[in-house]
């Protein structure tokens, strides 16, 4: 099947090979999409290059989303480069990782304007600048996290962040709706990222989450692909402002 077949699809978020907006790289890419990619900074560069040109990507411009001005550069280059687009997926968080143990009530005024800043405005920018280049037809697509509904320990920031995340899914889809460019949200089961590593008690976490889901198994970022490219096609064109769970069923265990 060839769901993406015409379409150019710019993906924000790859850091390594690990990280789930690779996954939906790999999903779009089986289905005939072009894939162009933005990283957030040069540390990136010489492990997305490679991965990008694997995929036959030739856009790989460097946007660092905490910065009005490289936001305004790289979609001028869309414009210059690409024409127009058809899919956006915004697969990036960040909290500064003293935000991230300890009670909740510890998180400072900038630890919370970072997460907010990096996670949740960048999305809302993302979307305005993209408006331009956006094909009616088109999708807009982040990651989420079930810590946004129930509290995770040492989630704390990020859970905010993400509950306001998964608001602006909201607020998005109904402004975009009627240029019929849809926006949705995947809330994905706990996987071993970059930004998951050296997270203490992560692995038991891992395991945990493993025995109390239905399929019994954490979720491969294959799977989030595919949800993935199912929110960016065709056969989800009356599905907008969602959060959907790919998390092989844990958030619907209340024991
Ligand atoms: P990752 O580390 O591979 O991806 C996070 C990305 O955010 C990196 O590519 C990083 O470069 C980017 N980023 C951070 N600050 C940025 C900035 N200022 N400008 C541009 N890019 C910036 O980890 P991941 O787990 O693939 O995370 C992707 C998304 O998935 C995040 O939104 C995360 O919250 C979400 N998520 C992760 C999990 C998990 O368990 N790993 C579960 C659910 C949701
Ligand atoms: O959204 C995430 C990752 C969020 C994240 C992780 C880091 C680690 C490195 C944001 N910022 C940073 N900053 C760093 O410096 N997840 C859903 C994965 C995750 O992170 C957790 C989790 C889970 C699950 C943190 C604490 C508790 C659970």
């Amino acid at each position: 099947m060839t769901l993406l077949q015409g379409k150019t699809a710019l993906i924000f978020g790859v850091a390594n090979d690990h990280s789930i907006a690779w996954g939906i790289a790999k999903s779009f890419h089986a289905h005939g999409a072009r894939l162009e990619f933005s990283y957030a900074g040069e540390v990136l560069e010489k492990r997305v290059r490679p991965l990008a040109g694997s995929v036959g990507a030739t856009f790989v411009e460097s946007c660092d989303v905490s910065r009005d001005e490289d936001i305004a550069a790289l979609f001028e280059k869309v414009g210059r480069d690409l024409g127009t687009i058809d899919v956006l997926v915004h697969s990036i968080g960040f909290a500064n990782r003293d935000e991230l143990s300890g009670p909740y009530y510890n998180t400072s005024r900038a630890g919370f304007h970072t997460a907010m800043d990096i996670s949740v405005y960048s999305f809302t920018a993302l979307a305005r600048a993209s408006l331009p280049y956006m094909n009616p037809g088109g999708a807009l697509l982040t990651l989420t996290y079930y810590g946004s509904e129930k509290v995770t320990p040492n989630y704390n920031v990020m859970g905010v962040a993400k509950a306001a995340l998964e608001a602006t899914v909201r607020y998005l889809a109904y402004d975009l709706g009627k240029r019929r460019i849809r926006v949705n949200a995947i809330s994905a089961g706990p996987v071993k990222t970059l930004a998951a590593r050296g997270i203490a008690g992560f692995g038991d976490m891992l395991k945990s989450h493993a025995e109390r889901a239905p399929l019994g198994r954490n979720v491969e970022v294959s799977e989030v692909g595919d949800a993935a490219l199912f929110l960016a096609s065709d056969l989800s064109t009356g599905v907008t402002g969602e959060v959907i769970f790919v998390d092989c069923g844990y958030n619907i265990m209340g024991f």
